[in-house]
């Protein structure tokens, strides 16, 4: 077998990932089987327009993946293995105030970061630790067993580890260490049979059911596998005709008639699944566990800074006009008739106005109409070409994920809100403390599509021997 660079084991690893995941959770098949039909439908129906956001292959093996871990030294740990796969953390998420009811983590997602190796392979991975330090969730005696418990396993196995740092220094990994570090990775995210301490796990859960699936067992599992849709309103209606219960709203932004931006999420509620317990009489015997759940996702233009202050303060306006008992509670509703008051139409206002991140092609028709060739060699404006329709804003789509959705994907699937003590201050985390315990550098997202940005106006400069400013 020959060698196999960072996108060709990444592939094979979500592919391993979803046949395992299929197997436990069945449930998860149908919704790729849905999602499929979904998209094969949207081609029909809108030609080409319906790959503006990505290539209809390219979004049919999307997938991204949810994952849990205990402690900053497991957190290092499996960036380590990501970087195997040439996936990166990207962005920083604080979901422990992003709701009412208690999620004890902090977040990022490990990701390619480089646009050709995010075409070749998009796999991503929203990973998660328990803030088991901060003391609004857990005493300080619950601190010290969470500290013992998480210390005391091992969720990635030395040779994992080892094989793990050869790929990512060497690019990749040759015929059987690649098979055996993609034997290795899939197997640590595996749901594991071993007995689960009944006393312990329910300890947890009365602090959060997040902290037990998390701290209360001995090893990691994925939460979910989520498959990528290019029209997430169909997909709701034919699982919900399907007897599978949705949970009541899609997350992020409503649907509208202008350009989807950012990330609109829904999910199916967490099925119950055989596990193995072991009681405080010491007696091991069959339980059931609620924790693993199906999602879906549609992905739209990312924004910038601008427009991502724009997004939250519709956020803030619908959640007003809710409170104050508009579009009878409905919040897709009230957040539609917000997005039409304040978000541009069109893609083209969206780049002329800098919400939104786009790459750029030239028109021919256009450049000669408006320019001739009197363009060489002088100065002008981004604004101007997009205005004349030379330079043609082709969106960036976003990669990341949504704070206030990740939260609300946790919580609709909690069935009991758990306690948090506010009088308490919480444990400080940002995306340099993240970056410290990942052990490198967690990437800013919007910086990510400004470079991306940056250097499609430099190409469309060096295209027009023009200076765009
Ligand atoms: C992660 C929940 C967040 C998303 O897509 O926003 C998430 C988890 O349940 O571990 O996956
Ligand atoms: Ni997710």
């Amino acid at each position: 077998m020959s060698f196999r660079a960072h996108w060709q084991l990444r592939a094979e690893f979500a592919r391993r990932l979803s046949a395992m995941y299929g197997d436990e959770v069945p449930a998860y098949n149908t919704l790729v089987d849905v999602s499929t039909a979904v998209n094969e439908d949207h081609l029909r129906n809108k030609g080409a327009e319906a790959e503006r956001l990505g290539s209809i292959s390219r979004v049919t093996a999307e997938r991204h993946g949810a994952i849990r871990v205990g402690s900053p030294q497991e957190m290092s740990q499996v960036a380590r293995v990501f970087a195997a796969f040439g996936m990166h953390p990207v962005g920083f998420y604080d979901l422990r105030d992003a709701s009412k009811s208690s999620v004890p983590v902090v977040s990022t997602a490990f990701r390619p970061v480089e646009p050709d190796e995010l075409a070749k392979n998009p796999f991503r991975v929203f990973t998660s630790m328990l803030a088991a330090d901060d003391p609004r969730f857990f005493s300080p005696e619950l601190q010290e067993q969470l500290r013992d418990f998480i210390g005391a396993r091992t969720l990635f196995p030395e040779e994992l580890l080892e094989l793990a740092d050869q790929a990512a220094e060497h690019g990749g990994l040759e015929g059987g260490d690649a098979e055996r570090l993609l034997e290795l990775a899939t197997a640590a995210f595996k749901l594991s049979d071993d007995p689960v301490d009944y006393a312990w796990y329910k300890k947890l859960e009365a602090v959060s059911a997040v902290a037990s699936d998390i701290g209360g067992v001995t090893s990691t599992h994925i939460n979910h596998l989520t498959p990528r849709v290019l029209d997430i309103d169909d997909l709701y209606a034919r699982m919900e005709a399907q007897g599978i219960t949705m949970i009541d709203e899609i997350q992020g932004p409503p649907r509208w008639d202008g350009p989807d931006i950012l990330l609109r999420q829904t999910s199916f509620r967490a099925l119950s699944e055989d596990r193995i317990f072991r009681f405080e009489d010491g007696t091991v015997g069959p339980g059931e566990l609620r924790v693993r759940f199906g999602e879906v996702e549609q992905r739209g233009i990312a924004l910038t800074p601008t427009g991502r202050d724009l997004y939250d303060r519709m956020v803030a306006e619908t959640d007003r006009r809710l409170a104050a008992g508009e579009g009878n509670g409905v919040r897709v509703d009230v957040a539609r008739g917000v997005w039409e008051e304040n978000l541009p139409r069109t893609e083209k206002e969206l780049a002329l106005q800098k919400l939104a991140y786009f790459t750029f092609t030239v028109d021919g028709d256009a450049l000669g109409s408006h320019y001739g060739d009197s363009l060489r060699g002088g100065t002008v404006s981004l604004t101007e070409l997009i205005e004349k329709g030379v330079a043609v804003p082709e969106p960036i789509v976003y990669e990341d994920f949504l704070p206030r959705s990740a939260a609300g994907i946790f919580q609709s699937n909690l069935t009991d809100d758990g306690s948090r003590d506010d009088a308490q201050t919480g444990t400080d985390y940002d995306i340099d403390v993240m970056s410290t315990i990942v052990g490198r550098p967690v990437a800013d997202p919007a910086e990510l599509y400004q470079r991306q940005q940056d250097a499609s106006i430099a190409a469309l400069a060096e295209d027009l021997g023009t200076t765009v400013e």
